[in-house]
């Protein structure tokens, strides 16, 4: 077995997606460790690794892959068990198609989300934006850390959260896991944000969502999974998320209220 070295931040969601990955795979890894509020994943010997600039980074002997999307596939293509992919090609579509939907859509707006409730009260985040790569994402950062949950930004992630749950529900209250009826690669990349959204305060929006919640709490409950994200998550980030989190809940909850009458009055019409 390759030797694996992992560039990761403690409470990166991205990351935590890789850590998963390894603990179920039983694989053993050396831990280098980013602040990233201290922008260590801007320095010009980590871009060398990572152009993007951004965590996770997994070394393999020596050879930098990133993408944490491409990392956990790959990490299941190097070793099959136990698998973490449907075996049936139609399973394995729709595993590819969340993964799909979580990095092309869903990932920007958690970041909207947890900058607006809790990471704009953090000090040193306007040293994290000025080294940032992306302008589409220092942008995002800047409204969040100004605006709050009173930003457009912040509307338009509840919404899209809000609508990804719904269709989570469905699939999942009809078979237990997202893809193919079996835990795989896109149950260990959504567990991670779904971890998110409990972090920052925001389990009301998994009421009414009874598969989510089993779903939640049985994912959320394996080793693997509390190896990955509880151990690593330091207690001075979760006391940040969950504070910020319960004193902005009764506004997130009426912004919610008005987004889904809006939605509900949009598909009467
Ligand atoms: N598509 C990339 C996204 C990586 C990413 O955005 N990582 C975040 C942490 S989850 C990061 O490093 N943020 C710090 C920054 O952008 O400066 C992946 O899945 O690996």
């Amino acid at each position: 077995m390759p030797v694996f070295e992992l560039y990761h931040g403690e409470i990166s969601t991205c990351s935590q997606k890789v850590r998963i990955t390894l603990a179920e795979k039983g694989q053993a890894w050396t831990s280098h460790h980013l602040d990233l509020r201290k922008a260590e994943q801007h320095r010009p010997e980590y871009l060398k690794l990572n152009a993007n600039g951004v965590v996770p980074t997994l070394m393999v002997d020596g050879v930098p892959i990133i993408e944490s999307s491409v990392i956990i596939q790959y990490l299941d293509e190097l070793i099959p068990e136990p698998p973490l992919r449907p075996s049936d090609p139609l399973g394995l579509a729709n595993m590819r198609l969340w993964m799909k939907r979580l990095d092309e859509e869903i990932h920007p707006l958690t970041g909207v989300l947890s900058s607006s409730i809790a990471f704009r009260f953090e000090d040193g985040h306007e040293e994290q934006i000025k080294t940032m790569i992306n302008p589409a994402k220092r942008a995002r950062k800047m409204e969040s850390f100004l605006k709050g949950v009173e930003s457009d930004l912040f509307r338009k992630a509840l919404a899209g959260y809000d609508k990804l749950l719904g269709d989570m529900e469905k699939v999942i209250a009809a078979d237990g896991y997202l893809a193919g009826g079996v835990y795989s690669l896109a149950d260990i990349s959504y567990i991670a944000y779904a971890a998110r959204l409990h972090h920052l305060g925001l389990q009301g929006l998994f009421e009414d969502r009874p598969g989510l919640t089993k779903w939640y709490a049985t994912i959320a409950a394996r080793p693997a999974v509390k190896a990955a994200i509880d151990d690593f998550a330091p207690d001075h980030s979760l006391e940040l998320m969950s504070s910020h989190g319960a004193d902005s809940w009764p506004r997130i909850k009426a912004i919610l209220g008005e987004l889904r009458s809006e939605g509900s009055v949009a598909m009467a019409s």
